[in-house]
């Protein structure tokens, strides 16, 4: 009975979604408030959307068949971590002498045969025991595809007169990559002056959290849009919110209700090798440090720079509005705040530049309590989102590696208790950089 009450709902609010209708969309109302705590609260779920219970297994079938391993490698500068990862390592966490992460097998033998010394490795199927907690049963306050659409169509719907929600362009499966703007006079993909800010999530598929920091800071600012401060940035600013840009990922690593750890797209590769690394796609130093050229690999780059449809329709939305100014991408986990340059070691030439990112990142850490950094520190990767929208485009742009710090704290699912205050102290944040967003070079003049 349950499960077919579960179907009923499931079905119902689906096709709902497909009449595309605004009217429908604004009645089914969702408050940060409510939203919130549905996410601090386990109990209360949205029934529509939980899948029937899955039979408790200490087994994962999802990543049996799954080549890839967990492994921790010797390497102590951020040198040799970049050289791990063009060798095709995914480096997660990073210690004084040693980094973890996940390496396709063919790495693994890679690595070996160049002498690394390969302190542990397991299986990732069997690391991933750890992480048993179900997406949407468990987790399903987090938004998948279909709710986040649903929540994106009943704020716009309710705020006619200054949100539009149009799409960018396609996923490689035919997903469309929905776009929030607020805009006092400008919808849709009309030009505007004024200054622009913009916020993405989920150019990695598995990085879930990174999703509802841009989809919740959106519910707040459109029910906050009447504070004196928020009221101003509303009126004079430009803002974009895309909260999901790698869609097929996203599904993909939720479909079977066992995460899957999946972080590309779902580009089929010709080998059959499954995904594009989004963000080793763009074309700033394409291809270089930081980036693999196997299918196999985690950081796969693609055959060539914005071959894929996501990053393309990055490209696009980006190249159509120089009003542009401001850019925060948002990933999962490390809790940092990265400014480029990512691909070199060199810290940004320009020196006014460099001073803004300096003080807007360390702006940032402080409200959220993350560390601020340059990106390459970590390792150098080229082909990232915010090299190019910086060093194409001008965008001050940075990285938010959001919640938890480590693996140990839950690592890409660290549950639903760690929403609530990830989504405050990054509203926080990004409200900052809407203040500056009319000219972030304010904040270097005294
Ligand atoms: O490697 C990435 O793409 C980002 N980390 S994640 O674990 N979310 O995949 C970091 C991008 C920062 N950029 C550089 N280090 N170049
Ligand atoms: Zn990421």
């Amino acid at each position: 009975m349950k499960l077919f009450l579960t179907l009923f709902f499931f079905l119902a609010s689906f096709s709902s979604l497909y009449a595309n209708d605004m009217e429908k969309a604004a009645e089914k109302s969702f408050s940060f408030k409510q939203l919130l705590k549905s996410i601090s609260d386990p109990d209360i779920k949205d029934i529509s959307f939980s899948l029937p219970e899955l039979p408790k297994s200490n087994e994962n079938f999802v990543l049996n068949g799954d080549e890839r391993y967990f492994i921790t490698v010797l390497a102590s500068t951020r040198e040799e971590r970049t050289k791990l990862m063009k060798l095709g390592l995914d480096i997660q966490e990073i210690y004084d002498t040693k980094v973890s992460g996940i390496a396709h097998a063919k790495t693994v033998t890679l690595l070996s045969e160049k002498g690394y010394v390969i302190l542990s490795k397991m299986a990732l199927s069997e690391y991933a025991q750890n992480f048993l907690k179900d997406f949407p049963v468990n987790d399903s306050a987090y938004h998948n595809y279909d709710e986040m659409i649903q929540v994106l169509q009943s704020i716009t719907a309710q705020n006619r007169d200054i949100a539009s929600l149009y799409s960018i362009g396609k996923s490689v499966e035919g997903r469309d990559i929905w776009t929030l703007r607020i805009n006092t006079n400008a919808k849709g993909d009309k030009k505007s002056d004024k200054p622009g800010a913009v916020f993405i999530g989920a150019h990695h598929a598995r990085e879930h959290l990174s999703v509802e920091v841009p989809l919740l800071h959106a519910v707040w600012l459109l029910e906050n849009r009447n504070k004196p401060e928020i009221k101003q940035y509303i009126e004079s600013l430009d803002i974009y919110i895309i909260p999901m840009l790698n869609p097929d990922g996203a599904e993909y690593d939720i479909s079977t209700g066992k995460y899957k750890w999946h972080r590309k797209n779902m580009r089929k590769n010709p080998d059959g090798n499954i995904g594009v690394d989004l963000n080793r796609n763009y074309d700033f130093r394409w291809g270089g440090a930081g980036a693999s050229h196997h299918t196999y690999s985690d950081t796969y780059c693609g055959p060539k720079a914005f071959s894929e449809p996501e990053a393309m329709a990055a490209k696009k939305f980006f190249e159509s509005r120089n009003n542009l100014k401001t850019y925060i991408s948002y990933h999962s986990y490390a809790e940092l705040i990265l400014y480029p340059w990512g691909g070199i070691y060199e810290p940004v030439e320009n020196e006014k530049d460099r001073k803004v990112f300096m003080v807007m990142a360390k702006k940032m850490a402080t409200l959220t309590g993350y560390r601020d950094k340059q990106s390459s520190d970590l390792y150098a990767a080229t082909g990232d989102a915010t090299d190019w929208t910086y060093g194409n485009r001008g965008v001050f742009s940075f990285t938010i590696e959001l919640s938890p710090s480590s693996g140990w704290r839950g690592g890409f699912y660290p549950g639903t208790s760690i929403i609530e205050k990830t989504v405050k102290d990054n509203i926080a944040a990004a409200n900052y950089l809407l203040s500056v967003t009319d000219n972030p070079y304010k904040v270097i003049v005294r």
